[in-house]
């Protein structure tokens, strides 16, 4: 009584045709469930072409008590000890490499010369040489690919471009970010190993520079445009940790925090804050610009909300303000704003997942013909570069330029 057999009702009828797009995923730590709840959600909630199958998944044998279960948790089909054998296999299209930073070299450019689609954590990759061959890689294959800076699909740090774009705060002259957390103030906490390898250089490349400055910086270039030069200094606070590994106390050769200056090439000055050492700071993911004719400030803690400071309109040049001028908080839930009609109703928040599902609808947009998307491989090129030019800047002590 009352029954109705969906089965053969549109969307879901639509869904099971639309082309599958076979994921081959590298990597089952953090980015790993991030990536592979996002390609199971993005179908459900953005309307595109493709289909995406969790095909399968590769993790190192010895942490197969993880991989696993993993694996049965997303619902991949299959499972590889080897990542050259996902990257290998024809019943894949699309290579995802969530490993750490020290195999993202090898891993993409073996996908691009096997002319699969390429999804790639940042940072990039441990160095800027290492970039370049990369982009070298999938730009000779010609291979679609995106870079995984999650943060510009916040919806707020979207908006927060579009008001820029919109010339609504006039000339930039200053650019403020911090990106802080705690979670290695312990002697104890060791180094290495499948949760704790951002804290080993020979596999993270750097310490917060690439792991948490990357983001700054290529939110930074997004909103403000490129960064001229740049000069830094770094710590390490704590020079030594056991290695999971090996065992062993071992010197500890990340950068535990980093503060740097920079010109941008529009003339406004920025200045870069980062540690994992600032105790009560979790995720404290901020920006701040402030224009002649208005401001933003955006704070990864409280993600659903803009700051937008208006001082003059944007039209006339006129000043607006009065006793009523101050800072608007904008609740970043309306339809009216990036990405949110793909989501709940206006007051109803997103969150951290959501970021990553995001970037994997603009991504499936611009495999069927939308605008290209950015950050590809080239673009986290650039940030490679100011990532190194920080790090090159903190060990001689003097201002360096960022090459074109
Ligand atoms: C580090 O703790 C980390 O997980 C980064 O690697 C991510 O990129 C960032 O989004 C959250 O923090």
């Amino acid at each position: 009584m009352g029954f109705t057999d969906l089965r053969s009702d549109f969307p879901q009828e639509a869904y099971a045709m639309a082309k599958e797009l076979r994921i081959g995923m590298l990597g089952c730590g953090f980015m790993g469930k991030a990536h592979s709840n996002a390609w199971s959600q993005v179908g459900h909630f953005f309307d595109r072409e493709h289909r995406p199958v969790l095909k399968a998944i590769y993790g190192r044998k010895e942490d197969m008590d993880k991989l696993e279960p993993f694996a049965r948790r997303w619902g991949y089909e299959s499972i590889e000890t080897d990542w050259r054998k996902v990257i290998e296999r024809d019943d894949v299209d699309l290579i995802d490499v969530c490993v750490p930073n020290h195999m993202h070299h090898d891993c993409v450019i073996a996908a691009a010369e096997a002319g699969k689609i390429i999804v790639c954590e940042k940072p990039l990759a441990m160095n800027a040489a290492e970039a370049e061959e990369m982009v070298a890689a999938v730009e000779k294959a010609g291979v679609p690919n995106m870079v995984s800076f999650n943060y510009r699909r916040v919806p707020a740090i979207s908006l927060a471009k579009q008001i820029i774009d919109e010339g609504r705060i006039g000339r930039p002259f200053h650019y403020r970010a911090t990106y802080n957390q705690d979670y290695t103030i312990s002697t104890k906490v060791p180094q290495g190993g499948l949760a704790l390898w951002r804290l080993d250089a020979k596999v993270a490349g750097s310490g917060v520079t690439g792991d948490l400055l990357a983001h700054s910086i290529d939110t930074a270039e997004w909103l403000n445009g490129p960064i001229q030069k740049v000069t830094a200094y770094t710590e390490t606070f704590v020079k030594e940790r056991v290695h999971a590994e090996t065992g062993k106390v071992e010197k500890v050769d990340i950068d535990d925090a980093c503060m740097f200056l920079a010109v941008f090439q529009n003339g406004s000055l920025g200045t870069f804050e980062s540690t994992r050492y600032a105790r009560g700071r979790k995720n404290y993911n901020t920006l701040e610009v402030n224009g002649e004719n208005g401001a933003v400030f955006f704070d990864l803690e409280d993600p659903h909300i803009l700051q937008y400071f208006r001082y003059a309109d944007p039209d006339t040049g006129k000043k607006i303000e009065d006793h009523l001028t101050g800072w608007q908080r904008i609740h970043v839930t309306n339809a009216e704003h990036p990405y949110m009609k793909n989501w709940w109703v206006p007051g109803c928040t997103i969150g951290y997942e959501h970021t990553f599902i995001n970037s994997f609808a603009d991504f499936l947009a611009s495999l069927e013909g939308g605008p290209k998307f950015q950050p590809d491989m080239r673009s986290a090129l650039r940030t490679q570069r100011v990532c190194d030019a920080v790090l090159q800047s903190a060990k001689q002590g003097r201002w360096v330029e960022i090459p074109a």
